[in-house]
């Protein structure tokens, strides 16, 4: 059965991110049914999901709450719009509840279908605003280079992913990025302070503002820890220099939550970890913890307030904005959080206890830095003879995921750079056994990569 399913895969499924070719050859891996922190394969294997899926499944798999919350909402109303003076429960609720767990400053929601539709809405509220302010010029929005904001053409743009870039065709105009604040990538092999490069970093951002023009810069956009990128966390002086930048100019502050929101960093709003007071904050992902799509940017008072008093008819929307099953099931979502203290716990417990244990795989040969920050971890690879980041040829990074996914877990690679951030019900015990999984993976990546390190060719040795 899984054989013809792959097949058929094969034949019309064209996945994102994937090179078509590579997978038609190598065959997909089916992935049947789900429950707790575990995905269970069509061969029936069990893995322990240290992605939470795409960074979203903050509440685990199968819970029926959910299930209930759409088929009951189904019954009642399954579709209908948020247009032309209309709305329904489901979205006043969630817009309700959205508000007041966010900080007190923003008050308004507007709902997209993903991410990528946040991010899209966010370009088209920041030009608009400052358009209504009587400042057209103001249009140019900086990011940041390896940030992630989505697929979309809005989204890849303000990203600053530079292969996506170089296929995309020209991005939208008007958006530049300013280099990030990648201690281990950019400020270690240079010798530098963290905590100077952090500054630098944010003096990156002032540098850009006063060639561009203060008059002319509408937005800064990042993530307050960069999760495509690397789980990148900066250094502590990076986020109090940005906003002593901001400061000075008048610049919307446009702070991406899509992954750091609903717990991932021990707080309802990652901002909230490092004390941003941001304008706009997209979101989507943890919001229905992956069970829907369902996304949105809540807009802080300043921009909404002149949205609504000043805007007339913003020409903006999505068919399934605010949908009414994917806005019950986010309902219940962020009340189930609430009501098991999920996000606390994290804080005061998952979070620690993970920096506690993941920290010990730093003494592991391959591993050049260890870092966490709440249910987000990172292990940078490098090559144990130099010191130094591996050959790319020899695709470290992607040899220690499959191996990893063949021994029972999911870890995701950006480059050599290992990632988890599992689901924030995770246990302490299955904290234990994803360390346990993921120091196994390291061995044997670095069993198989030690033929090529050597100085005498050896015969090959990949897994299979
Ligand atoms: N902003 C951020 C910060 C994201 O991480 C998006 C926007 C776009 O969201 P949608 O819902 O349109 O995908 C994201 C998405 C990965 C990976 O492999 C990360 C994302 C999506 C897919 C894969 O790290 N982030």
């Amino acid at each position: 059965m899984s054989q013809s399913l792959q097949a058929l895969d094969r034949a019309h499924h064209l996945h994102p991110f994937t090179d078509f070719k590579a997978l038609g050859e190598e065959g997909s891996r089916i992935i049947e049914h789900a429950e707790g922190v575990y995905i269970f394969d069509a061969a029936g294997n069990r893995i322990l999901d240290g992605m939470a899926g795409l960074w979203c499944v903050n509440l685990g798999y199968g819970r029926e709450e959910l299930v209930t919350a759409a088929a009951e909402q189904m019954r009642r109303l399954p579709y209908y719009n948020n247009f032309f003076k209309t709305t329904h429960p489901p979205a006043v609720k969630l817009a309700e509840k959205l508000c007041a767990l966010a900080p007190a400053h923003l008050n308004h929601i507007f709902f997209t279908g993903s991410g990528s539709e946040a991010n899209d809405t966010v370009l088209r509220m920041v030009r608009r605003y400052w358009t209504l302010k009587g400042k057209p010029q103001k249009h140019w929005v900086i990011g940041r280079e390896n940030g992630y904001h989505g697929s979309t053409v809005a989204g890849m743009s303000l990203g600053g992913m530079a292969p996506m870039h170089e296929q995309g065709g020209p991005c939208v105009p008007g958006i530049t990025h300013v280099r990030q604040p990648y201690w281990f990538d950019e400020g270690r092999p240079e010798g530098q302070d963290p905590e100077a490069f952090g500054r630098e970093c944010a003096a990156a951002i002032e540098a850009r503002i006063l060639e561009l023009g203060e008059e002319n810069v509408a937005a800064f956009i990042a993530e307050p820890v960069q999760g495509a990128g690397g789980a990148i966390i900066p250094p502590a002086s990076y986020w109090p220099a940005v906003k002593a930048v901001l400061a000075k100019y008048d610049i919307l502050l446009v702070i991406d939550e899509v992954i750091c929101g609903f717990g991932r960093l021990g707080e309802w709003f990652g901002s909230a970890h490092f004390d941003l007071a941001p304008d706009l904050v997209p979101i989507a992902k943890g919001l229905s913890s992956g069970y829907l799509p369902i996304g949105g940017v809540l807009v802080g008072d300043r921009v909404a307030d002149t949205l609504v008093e000043e805007g007339g008819e913003f020409f903006h929307g999505f068919t399934y904005s605010g949908h009414p099953v994917c806005a019950a099931v986010a309902l219940k979502n962020l009340q189930l959080m609430e009501a098991e203290g999920v996000v606390e716990r994290v804080r005061d417990e998952l979070g620690p206890y993970l920096a506690s244990r993941w920290t010990t795989l730093a003494d592991h040969p391959l591993v050049g830095e260890a870092r966490t920050l709440g249910l987000m971890g990172a292990l940078e690879l490098i090559d144990p003879v130099s010191g130094e980041r591996f050959d790319k040829a020899l695709a470290a990074g992607t040899l220690c995921r499959d191996i990893s996914f063949r021994r029972g877990q999911v870890m995701r690679s950006v480059g050599d750079t290992m990632i988890i951030a599992p689901p924030l019900v995770i246990t302490r015990e299955q904290i234990d056994d994803l360390v346990t999984l993921a120091r196994e993976a390291l061995d044997e990546t670095a069993r198989c990569l030690a033929p090529r390190l050597a100085d005498e060719p050896q015969p090959e040795e990949r897994p299979a």
